[in-house]
């Protein structure tokens, strides 16, 4: 038998023998890599006599094609057979509950925030965000809070320091209607990402959910926690749409065919004229009951937009009125859940909220239910 003849029976036994893709490719580098046997036969053919070459050549590559043939068809089979095996190990069983252990879940704020926010967009409000630092004109001034009124102190504000260049003394602000004046402003400078919907056109309806800061802290009181306030704007609006959007939105809120409510007059600097809503509830017995009894309790502030805010903020008051509210999102969420201390709220204690979170997989719609 000649060499080439042993050479190539010796490479399909080992072939043969071969059981993964890493030895089929240690084979073809023994044989056809740099160093490899039959690399080195087709490098030998330089120095053969042109008879020599004519004999043996065409053997040399007949040898070569076919056992790069037979590597490429072994290593093949073996690859797949490899995959096949992989994908088995790694079958996915899908009989497994989906349902994870449960490791975070939604702060009932933040629950109550989905679930306003899912009722008002049904009522056609779009929603609003702003910066938490705030500077005095969107936070004060353009809300009609005079200069230098004890209403500013009311507020118990979070101060910044003031920039040693300008003397500007930024706010944590201490509500959500800074949001509407940047909202209602349309000025040139194009406002930063992250101030959704700020100068828009009227007519306008949004809501503005988020935090808010005020230095209070006590058994009903945090210094940071959360509204929702509410604006429209457009021609012709008057009380009669304020009154029906809000006894709408507690109606629904609280998930009952309708709430009775009264609407007691009060005073805030941007509104006029501006009033409270209560709705009627019995709190004998420990427990809260809606629509029943003697007690009539607090839900929000609303009124209708002073003339000197809309001003600020390039609207002629006698083109375009509005309806403006706010509610403290904690105490509704308290409320609406049954939970009894304000303190623990913000406390971050998992014990409490595996207690009293919401499952994430679950978002507030009218659809399904708010809750
Ligand atoms: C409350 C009362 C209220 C507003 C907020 C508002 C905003 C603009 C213009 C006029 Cl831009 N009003 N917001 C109006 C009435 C009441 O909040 O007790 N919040 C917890």
């Amino acid at each position: 038998m000649t060499d080439l003849a042993q050479l190539h029976l010796d490479l399909k036994a080992a072939l043969g023998g071969a059981t993964t893709s890493a030895e089929v490719e240690a084979i073809r580098v023994a044989a056809l890599g740099k160093t490899g046997k039959v690399s080195g036969l087709l490098k030998g053919m330089g120095a053969m006599s042109p008879d020599e070459r004519r004999e043996r050549g065409p053997l040399i590559n007949g040898l070569r094609d076919r056992l790069t043939a037979a590597l490429t068809a072994r290593k093949t089979e073996l690859e797949a057979a490899e995959l096949d095996a992989k994908l088995l190990a790694e079958r996915v069983d899908l009989t497994l509950l989906a349902v994870p252990r449960r490791r975070g879940s939604v702060h009932p704020t933040m629950q109550v925030m989905d679930e306003i926010t899912a009722l008002f967009a049904e009522l056609g409000f779009a929603v609003a965000e702003g910066p938490d630092i705030e500077d005095d004109f969107h936070n004060f001034t353009a809300l009609n809070f005079p200069p230098r009124h004890p209403a500013r102190e009311m507020h118990d504000t979070f101060f910044l320091t003031p920039d040693p260049e300008t003397g500007e003394r930024k706010v944590l602000r201490t509500h959500t209607s800074p949001v509407q004046v940047r909202t209602m402003r349309v000025t040139p400078d194009r406002p930063p990402a992250g101030w959704i919907a700020a100068g828009r056109e009227p007519p306008i309806r949004i809501i503005a959910p988020g935090r808010t800061f005020r230095k209070d802290s006590d058994a009903t009181h945090t210094p940071m926690f959360h509204q929702v306030e509410g604006l429209v704007i457009d021609k012709g609006v008057h009380m009669g749409h304020l009154k029906w959007t809000l006894e709408t939105f507690v109606a629904r809120f609280f998930e009952m065919d309708a709430i009775e409510a009264r609407f007691r007059p009060h005073h805030f600097p941007f509104t006029e004229p501006s009033a409270e809503m209560d709705i009627r509830c019995d709190r004998s017995g420990g427990e809260l009951k809606l629509n029943q009894g003697d007690s009539w309790m607090e839900i929000l502030g609303c009124g209708m937009v002073h003339p000197n805010v809309l001003r600020a903020c390039g609207l002629d008051p006698d083109e375009w009125q509005g309806f403006a509210f706010g509610m403290g999102v904690d105490r509704l969420a308290m409320l609406k859940y049954g939970i009894p201390d304000l303190r623990p709220m913000f406390e971050a204690d998992t014990r409490w909220l595996s207690h009293y979170g919401f499952s994430p997989f679950v978002a507030p719609n009218l659809a399904t239910g708010l809750s």
